[in-house]
């Protein structure tokens, strides 16, 4: 399997493992994180972004729209193995708190 194809792989999985996870949960993802994934998913998918920034009345759309910018022209390949990294780092954070939690339970 070439490089490109296993970061294709790892990154389909990490999409997979987000989109089956149930909208409440005893996780609550911060707007940070879910728009971190969020733009690391666009750049991966979509590529660049190019569109134009939204309105002052459309206030998530433009969360989005910037949190999609910020990575500027970084490559598909490069966001995919990000987005990969960062449930890695996210799913670690979680482990941690939960031992922490049960710790002090
Ligand atoms: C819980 C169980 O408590 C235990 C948790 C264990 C912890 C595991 C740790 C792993 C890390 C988790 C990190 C969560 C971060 C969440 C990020 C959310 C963005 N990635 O197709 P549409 C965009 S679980 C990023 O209509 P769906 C898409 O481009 C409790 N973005 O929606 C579109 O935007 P636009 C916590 C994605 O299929 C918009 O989303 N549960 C992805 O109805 C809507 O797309 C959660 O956090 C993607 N993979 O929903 C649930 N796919 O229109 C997390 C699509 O601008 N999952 N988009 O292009 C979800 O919220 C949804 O499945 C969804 C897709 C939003 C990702």
């Amino acid at each position: 399997m070439s490089e490109i194809e296993d970061c294709l792989r790892r990154f389909q999985a990490a999409v997979d493992v987000i989109q089956s996870l149930p909208k409440n949960g005893s996780y609550r993802p911060s707007y940070e994180v879910m728009l971190r994934f969020y733009g690391l998913y666009k750049q991966a998918i979509c590529g660049p972004c190019t569109a134009s920034r939204p309105g002052f009345w459309d206030p998530v759309g433009r969360y989005k729209w910037d949190a999609w910018n910020q990575f500027g022209d970084m490559s598909r390949e490069s966001a995919m193995a990000a987005y990969v990294d960062e449930i890695k780092k996210v799913a670690q954070e979680v482990i941690d708190t939960m031992q922490i939690n049960e710790k002090t339970a």
